[in-house]
């Protein structure tokens, strides 16, 4: 492990300075599961460490009308410990009840999840499908990103120099919606998702028309992906058998995915199709009342 110093600023405008000055040289630290590996196995070489922890901003959970604003470097456990997010957003806290086990979610963030950028990264399908934003602050200002627009490629994000992910902004979902996050994985946890899936669901009052959906897939691209068509295809259809059929076959049609000791190419495309149809009812039971989030 190479030498490296150390900074715990207190201020968000502390902490850009900086990551300004350092050029590429330093790198911030949230939880830390992903960076300590990565700086011990030396792919990660920084001069400096910035640790986000102290910044308030980075550590809030803010719920207001319009919807939820979730601090970069909040941990899982935080996130599936309040009742707002347990109830508005289950998608995100099924996610963040499988990252690794309970010590990696008493640590992790889904800020430091997303900037990690690893293609089957749980969080993702699940803000996608909850329609989330990426507020990222730099030297030049602030600016707001699609989380489905974050992703550049594997390990890669749209993030410049200097710049930190400072919070994700949920909206407040409409009446009757649910949501749900699942993934494959041959083992029964600790593992990295073979495929990932989250949906998010609006009904009409009859409780089974479709108002709209959305679906994210994880582990299937060389990044996470919003399956547009989709979702767009449930849009003012009844929740049958046959429409989670026709939006799986959509959400199948997209994906890229990799062939190695943990699927095939045609395994992974085959189970994106399933968990979509599988995902897609439990955010519909969700939405009709019928389901929680599991803890
Ligand atoms: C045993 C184990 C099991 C795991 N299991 C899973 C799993 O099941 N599913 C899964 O998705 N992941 C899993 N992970 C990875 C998961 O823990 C991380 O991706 C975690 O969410 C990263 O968050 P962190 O707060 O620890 O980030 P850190 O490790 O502190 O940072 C991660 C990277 O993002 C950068 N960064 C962090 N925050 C910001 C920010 N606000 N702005 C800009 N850059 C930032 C850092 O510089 C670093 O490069 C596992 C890890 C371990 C060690």
């Amino acid at each position: 492990m190479i030498d490296f110093e150390y900074e715990a600023p207190e201020s968000l405008e502390r902490a850009i300075a900086v990551l300004s000055e350092m050029n590429g040289r330093a790198r911030p630290l949230a939880g830390g599961t992903d960076l300590i590996d990565h700086v011990r196995t030396g792919r990660l070489t920084p001069e400096l460490i910035v640790d986000i922890k102290k910044i308030p901003e980075l550590n809030a959970i803010t719920h207001a009308d319009d919807g939820l604003r979730l601090g970069a470097a909040v941990p899982c456990y935080r996130i599936y410990e309040d009742p707002v997010i347990r109830r508005d957003f289950a998608a995100l806290v099924d996610a963040c009840s499988i990252i690794g086990g309970i010590q990696i979610q008493n640590r992790a963030s889904v800020g430091g999840n997303l900037c990690t950028s690893g293609p089957a990264a749980d969080s993702a399908p699940a803000l996608i499908a909850l329609a989330a934003t990426c507020v990222i602050t730099g030297p030049d200002g602030t600016r707001e990103v699609p989380v489905e627009q974050f992703f550049t490629g594997p390990g890669q994000n749209v993030l410049q120099r200097g710049e930190l992910l400072v919070e994700m902004k949920l909206p407040t979902p409409a009446a009757s919606s649910g949501s749900h996050y699942r993934r494959f994985i041959p083992r029964n946890e600790m593992d990295i998702a073979v495929v990932g899936v989250g949906a998010a669901v609006t009904l009409e009052e009859d409780g089974q028309t479709i108002r709209s959906a959305r679906i994210g897939l994880g582990a299937v691209a060389p990044k996470p992906l919003i399956a547009d068509e989709a979702s767009q295809l449930l849009a003012g259809k009844s929740a049958t058998d046959e429409s989670l059929a026709e939006a799986a076959q959509a959400a199948r049609s997209i994906v890229t995915p990799i062939d190695d000791m943990r699927g095939t190419v045609e395994f992974r495309t085959h189970v994106t199709g399933v968990l979509v149809e599988r995902v897609l009812r439990q955010a519909i039971a969700r939405a009709r009342g019928e389901e929680s989030p599991q803890s």
